[in-house]
């Protein structure tokens, strides 16, 4: 099993935008403190640099405030380590004035050290007499960086905002049967979410297409409705601010009575993307939630044995395809086992009037039998159980079908 661990880095890269030309890798113990590598492989990279005629040289890996601008001036080529690539590639992502806001702060947050960085050395070469740069020098970048500390709070001002609404969105919705789709980066969440709610979602072949959270109604066959929220992928080593940014992004995630945590099963880093989308759940306090591993682009892989072990590391996990369809049944099937145990089978009689309870059941519950007798309509459905206080009603009659009385084998 061969695993190259500058995929992911070209991956990034190629998301961003960039065209390779060159890659140069190294194995070190330690760091040189400076510069982050030594002496010679800088002469070997600037030489590499200069030769392809590159226009931005990217670390696999974060660089100190002080080694980024150390590494440019010693190579004349603009440098950027792994958290600015991944930073550039959610702002140039970021759809809803939400994520914009997210992605800004940040970018902020991330570059004003950097800038500080940048600033003490201009004034400590101002000190030193450098004629002309004192003055004028000191003043634009005083306001350069009140500039940025007022945004910085300008931004997270406006973020509380817009997580309080959402936060009330998303509580108004907790009554509501939330089922939420997590994975690594390019997984295929939204492929599967397109697959099972016809929903629409932008699906690309690139890291990180999706960066809102997305819920839509799936109309379970022959079970129940619920609401499926696409969200953004998960990484290893997201910036820290990133984390702290995205947690309403993830909201959804942490309010669903269930995840479907998908992998690109194809990837043969699909045991290292599997632990760090864990570890963020984690994080986000979701590591006893009700998961299902469902391994993904089963069509793509070549090599089973790459498959096997996955299964047999993950015996509970279903195999299947996003894209051909392949064994989404059975995936569907396993959701509904999980979730059978917050529903139940009832017949509800209620009034043909009674548009309010008609109108809730329609959209709550998954209808397989309706007759009308005399002035009633009679329903025999599958309902979440904790909705079931809501059509509780003197003129409704609910009884609990028995086995037998329900839908055909599903
Ligand atoms: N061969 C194959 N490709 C798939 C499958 N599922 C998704 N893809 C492709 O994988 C790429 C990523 O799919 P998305 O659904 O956008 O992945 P995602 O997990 O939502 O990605 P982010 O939103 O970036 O985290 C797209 O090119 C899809 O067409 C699958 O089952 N088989
Ligand atoms: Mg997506």
């Amino acid at each position: 099993m061969s695993e190259d661990p500058c995929d992911e880095i070209r991956g990034l890269a190629e998301s961003a935008g960039a065209e390779i030309v060159a890659e140069l890798t190294q194995k070190r113990h330690d760091i040189q403190l400076g510069t982050y590598i030594g002496s010679g492989k800088l002469a070997e990279l600037k030489e590499l640099a200069e030769a392809k005629e590159a226009d931005v040289i990217i670390f696999d890996n974060d660089l100190s405030a002080g080694q980024a601008r150390n590494l440019e001036r010693a190579m004349g080529i603009k440098v950027l380590d792994r958290s600015e690539v991944i930073l550039d590639i959610f702002a140039t992502r970021a759809r809803t004035p939400e994520s914009r806001l997210q992605v800004e702060l940040a970018q902020l947050e991330y570059s004003l050290p950097r800038l500080k960085n940048m600033w003490t050395h201009l004034s400590r070469q101002a000190g030193g007499g450098s004629i002309g740069l004192r003055g004028p020098g000191e003043t634009q970048l005083e306001v350069d960086r009140r500039i940025a500390d007022t945004r910085i709070r300008d931004l997270k001002r406006k973020i509380v905002e817009v997580q309080s609404r959402k936060e009330r969105e998303v509580q108004s919705r907790s009554e509501e049967f939330t089922v939420s789709i997590v994975g690594y980066t390019n997984a295929g969440k939204s492929r599967l979410m397109n697959r099972l709610t016809d929903a629409g979602v932008y699906v690309e072949n690139k890291l990180f297409s999706t960066l809102d959270t997305r819920t839509r109604r799936w109309a379970i066959p022959d079970f129940g409705q619920v609401l499926l929220s696409d969200t953004v992928g998960f990484i290893r080593d997201l910036p820290h601010h990133l984390v702290a940014s995205f947690k309403a992004t993830l909201e959804e995630a942490r309010q669903a009575r269930l995840l479907l945590h998908v992998v690109d099963a194809s990837n043969p880093l699909a045991e290292k993307h599997i632990l760090a989308v864990n570890s963020v759940l984690k994080e986000l306090n979701c590591a006893d939630k009700p998961t299902i591993l469902v391994l993904n682009k089963v069509d793509r892989i070549t090599d089973m044995t790459l498959l096997d072990i996955l299964k047999a590391q993950h015996p509970k996990a279903v195999v299947i395809s996003g894209a051909t369809g392949v064994g989404v049944r059975e995936l569907t099937d396993t959701v509904i086992e999980s979730l059978s145990s917050h529903f139940l089978a009832a017949e509800v009689t209620v009034d043909a009037g009674n548009g309010k309870v008609l109108a809730y059941l329609n959209a709550h519950a998954e209808i397989f039998r309706q007759e009308f007798r005399d002035s009633n309509v009679v329903i025999r459905c599958y309902l979440p159980k904790h909705l079931l206080h809501y059509i509780q009603h003197p003129n409704v009659t609910v009884r609990l079908l028995e086995v037998g009385e329900t839908a055909p084998a599903r």
